[in-house]
């Protein structure tokens, strides 16, 4: 440890929820946390396989050395940016190598990003911006045809924390990469706020989840060693890397510490992913269920060698048994379930289970330190195989949103998180997830909160009452309906679904939210205290 090691104090952020002291001693005394943090985490491997390749994109090959020179070269700019410990920095970016990149040369500095799906849009970034008080925004200029440019200046001329917006591609790094390196050492410590991630969400406003260091990487290890990731492994990244799936379940995270290679691709479509699997030699891949079927069911699949692919995680939704069972038939690969929260806990079938277990269950818990609870409607635990509301408590799982004592409801007192999953636990403590207690659309992976597009409908100048909820869907598992009772005397044209869509859209919500279906209603059904009964 250097003389400056000694000088750190610890990161104090308002609005953190800490873990008591009986557990944070706890969980360190049982090795589950270590005195480590994300870039020595990373830099460990990066000075072991300096000549290897970390990471692949397109044509781009990236050795561990090139990618320990980018973060510290960018650290060096965003210090001389001003960049402080500390200083939350909202990060927008699709799957690039300089997201990589960025991300750690922000955990360099100790500074603190913010991990924020592509997808999002004015309405869920600006809250965002405001949210975690951030002086920085990075972005790429366009994404998907939306003009990402335009939204960064128009949340530097409405935000007053807001100092730096970075748009990458269009010279936006050039300045940071102007000169110098800083040297790696330790600028945070292991129980400091490493990053704020988003929460899949079930109010009007995303929430904020913040990780430490120590929590976020007991789980990275973990999931590493449910997953055999060692230096020969390639693993294939198609999901947003800011989510928790791609980022630790095992992620790129445990790949990039173990020395293996991380490709990756703008999106997972067969026709993308399947020539980088036989290019490259992937070897474990992490898909939600549309998109494991969309594989199942293409026909590419024989036009392409996929036999190095051993490992294929599906997870983020349910993955129905009848599909997971077609997995190793056809496609060669093993398949894995996995069922994970930004908060924390995340479940893996084990590699060696029997076939009825990684087809049926979604998964158990990486370590004993993990504490499952499964309840019913008054707290009370219910027998092993019966179903019930998932709580759980562990070194991993955040104690609290940031800066949100209005919803620390979602955690008893004891400091249980309630999921809002229905789940019930086999006698080998397997998971299966069988239902939702939470006002939560699982669209295919993706979370929509229904009081958060329920909201924005009602500033529709036609709508007098909405109710958004989920329907089934054969390929998504769910789709988003809006249910809304027009205003007397109104057009229902102003209301079809390409209005309402476009109306939302102007607000700033992200196209995954924008309801699938339209219905207009004459009346909603009541609950007894008169609030519009979902269930009906
Ligand atoms: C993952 O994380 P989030 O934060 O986007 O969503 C969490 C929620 C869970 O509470 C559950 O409702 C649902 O997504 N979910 C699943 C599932 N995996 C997640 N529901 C049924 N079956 C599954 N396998 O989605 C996430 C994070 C890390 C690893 C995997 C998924």
């Amino acid at each position: 440890m250097t003389a400056s090691t000694h000088a750190l104090a610890p990161l104090v952020l308002d609005g953190v929820v800490p873990y008591p002291p009986e557990f944070a001693q706890k969980y360190r005394e049982n090795g589950i946390w270590l005195d480590q943090t994300f870039t020595e985490f990373l830099f460990a491997s990066i000075e072991q396989h300096s000549e290897d390749t970390a990471l692949i994109f397109g044509d781009t090959r990236i050795t561990y050395g090139q990618l320990g020179e980018r973060i510290l070269t960018l650290a060096a700019g965003f210090e001389r940016l001003g960049i402080r410990r500390g200083d939350r920095v909202v990060v927008h970016l699709p799957n690039i190598p300089d997201y990589v990149a960025l991300v750690f040369a922000l955990y360099e500095i100790g500074a603190v990003p913010v991990l924020t799906p592509i997808a999002l849009r004015l309405h869920e970034i600006g809250y965002i911006v405001e949210e975690s008080a951030a002086r920085g925004y990075i972005t790429t200029a366009a994404h998907d045809g939306n003009d990402l440019a335009a939204l960064a200046a128009e949340l530097k001329s409405s935000s007053s924390t807001l100092e730096h917006t970075i748009i990458v591609g269009s010279g936006g790094l050039e300045p940071l990469l102007a000169q110098g390196t800083l040297e790696h050492r330790r600028r945070s410590l292991p129980s400091d706020v490493a990053f704020l991630a988003l929460s899949g969400g079930t109010t009007d406003r995303p929430k904020l989840v913040p990780h430490t260091h120590e929590t976020y990487l007991a789980s990275v290890r973990a999931a590493a060693a449910m997953t055999d990731i060692t230096s020969d492994t390639v693993q294939l990244v198609v999901l947003p890397m800011s989510h928790s799936f791609a980022m630790r379940s095992p992620g790129y995270l445990s790949t990039l510490a173990a020395g293996g290679t991380v490709v990756m691709a703008p999106n997972g479509s067969p026709d993308v992913a399947f020539p980088l699997i036989a290019e490259h030699g992937v070897t474990i891949v992490a898909l939600v269920p549309p998109l494991a079927l969309a594989w199942l069911n293409s026909s590419l699949k024989l036009q392409h060698d996929l036999s190095t692919l051993a490992v294929m995680q599906v997870g983020g939704a349910k993955f129905s048994p009848d599909s997971a069972r077609r997995v190793r038939p056809e496609l060669g690969a093993t398949v894995q379930q996995s069922f994970g929260m930004a908060e924390g806990l995340h479940t893996f079938t084990r590699l060696d289970a029997s076939e009825d277990i990684i087809t049926t269950r979604q998964g158990r818990p990486t370590t004993d330190a993990d504490e499952i609870r499964v309840v019913d409607a008054h707290d009370v635990d219910v027998e092993i195989g019966s179903a019930g509301d998932l709580l759980t408590r562990g070194p991993s799982t955040i104690r609290g949103y940031y800066n949100a004592p209005q919803h620390q409801h979602v955690f008893t007192e004891d400091g249980f998180y309630r999921t809002g999953d229905i789940v019930v636990q086999d006698a080998d403590g397997y998971l299966t997830v069988t239902g939702r207690s939470k006002d939560q659309i699982n669209r295919g992976g993706e979370k929509v909160a229904p009081a958060e597009v329920e909201d924005l409908l009602l500033a529709h100048e036609s709508v007098h009452e909405a109710s958004v909820q989920g329907i089934p869907d054969a390929v998504l598992g769910e789709r988003v309906k809006a249910f809304l009772l027009p205003r007397a005397g109104v057009d229902p044209k102003t209301l079809s679904l390409p209005k309402v869509r476009q109306f939302l859209k102007g607000k700033g919500l992200a196209a995954y939210k924008l309801p699938d279906v339209v219905e207009l209603v004459t009346e909603f059904e009541r609950t007894a205290v008169g609030k519009i009964s979902k269930r009906k």
